[in-house]
């Protein structure tokens, strides 16, 4: 009812107002003048308007950085985010000052030329000089930009080293899985026709590399300054693997093997201290909109020592242990190579698969 009343009250509102406006406009046409004329004064008024609009934008800009500055992250926790933070404040540099710069002149030029009838505009066709600064300036500064932001995407997208560890992040609606590729560093072949029982990764058994690969569930540890190879896979939408901390994210996609390494630089324990937060923990999230629980899809990364863990990783299964090895059962349906997704590199190839009939 209170919403009713409300209406109707601002509809007679906006009613009445209309009413004195026109009231307004025809005693002006009784007294001679032009409701319709634009003056000297309305034009003073519209200039201090736009100033006062301009300059109450820039300070709720201004109040934004302060009030949600503490809503970024913390120093990044990977080699490669150094740069990419490093990147992304010199553009920063560039844009922010360009932005009141020009939002400043903007806001006092609209009030100090208002419209006056005594003034006349300078005009001139053409200024060479003016043409090439506002030519080569910007072309300048964005050439510098794209050609620093080449090299760096080129340093971060370089293949992995040799030794880094491969391990597989394994998403599905709606949570993730990691494999470890284990002693032989070599993830064993998978395929989403071979998701049988406890197999849920659709690891293909038969394979070689398989056997001591290690799965983790809930909580991916990494050891501190030891390059990851990541590989993702997805067994049913298109999801994204997002660890805001360690500035990275890569989508995974159902049916082919995505991939990004980097390097953790700060344990969990650092980065506690670090944040001043005994409770912080490195997450990662799904940043695809894959599905109703796509919110709590979610896994806690847990960077420390090589020594703490390689106790960690010590204490898993090997998926030989857990499946029974290549004893197990694979369920190989006639077209079953199809569904092998090619992993590792563009040399394992689909066909090449030998599914072992049970
Ligand atoms: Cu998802």
């Amino acid at each position: 009812m209170t919403g009713f009343l409300t209406i109707v009250v601002v509809t007679l509102g906006v009613i009445l107002l209309g009413k004195v406006l026109k009231i307004f406009e025809l005693s002006g046409e009784l007294r001679g003048a032009d409701a319709n004329a634009v003056t000297t004064k309305d034009n003073r008024t519209q200039g201090a308007l736009v100033m006062l609009f301009g300059l109450g934008f820039l300070a709720f800009v201004i109040h934004q950085f302060y009030k949600f500055k503490d809503m970024m992250l913390p120093v990044s926790a990977s080699e490669h985010g150094v740069q990419t933070d490093m990147l992304l404040s010199v553009s920063f540099w560039v844009i922010i000052p360009m932005f009141f710069i020009t939002h400043i002149l903007l806001i006092y030029f609209a009030y100090k030329y208002y419209y006056r009838p005594e003034r006349k505009a300078t005009f001139f066709a053409h200024s060479t000089k003016l043409e090439l600064i506002w030519t080569v300036v910007p072309t300048v500064v964005l050439t510098t930009l794209i050609v620093y932001g080449i090299s760096t995407w080129n340093k971060i997208m370089a293949p992995a080293a040799e030794d880094a560890m491969v391990v597989e992040l394994y998403a599905k609606q709606f949570d993730w899985t990691g494999r470890y590729a284990g002693e032989d560093n070599k993830l064993g072949r998978s395929g989403y026709r071979l998701i049988e029982g406890a197999n849920v990764l659709g690891v293909d058994m038969t394979d070689g590399h398989a056997q001591d690969d290690k799965v983790a569930r809930g909580e991916l540890h990494l050891p501190v300054n030891k390059e990851v190879s990541f590989k993702f896979h997805s067994r049913d939408v298109i999801h994204s693997a997002y660890m805001p901390h360690f500035r990275t994210q890569m989508n995974c996609v159902p049916g082919m093997t995505t991939q990004f390494h980097f390097k953790p630089t700060i344990t969990t324990e650092q980065m506690r201290k670090e944040t001043n937060n005994p409770e912080f923990d490195y997450i990662l999230l799904c940043n695809k909109i894959c599905g109703s629980a796509h919110y709590n899809m979610q896994m806690t990364i847990i960077v420390e020592s090589e020594e703490d863990f390689n106790k960690w990783l010590e204490g898993k299964k090997t998926l030989a242990q857990e499946l029974g090895g290549a004893d197990v059962a694979v369920d190989a349906q006639p077209h079953a190579d199809a569904a092998i997704d090619a992993h590792d590199d563009a040399t394992t190839d689909s066909d090449s698969l030998d599914v072992q009939h049970p």
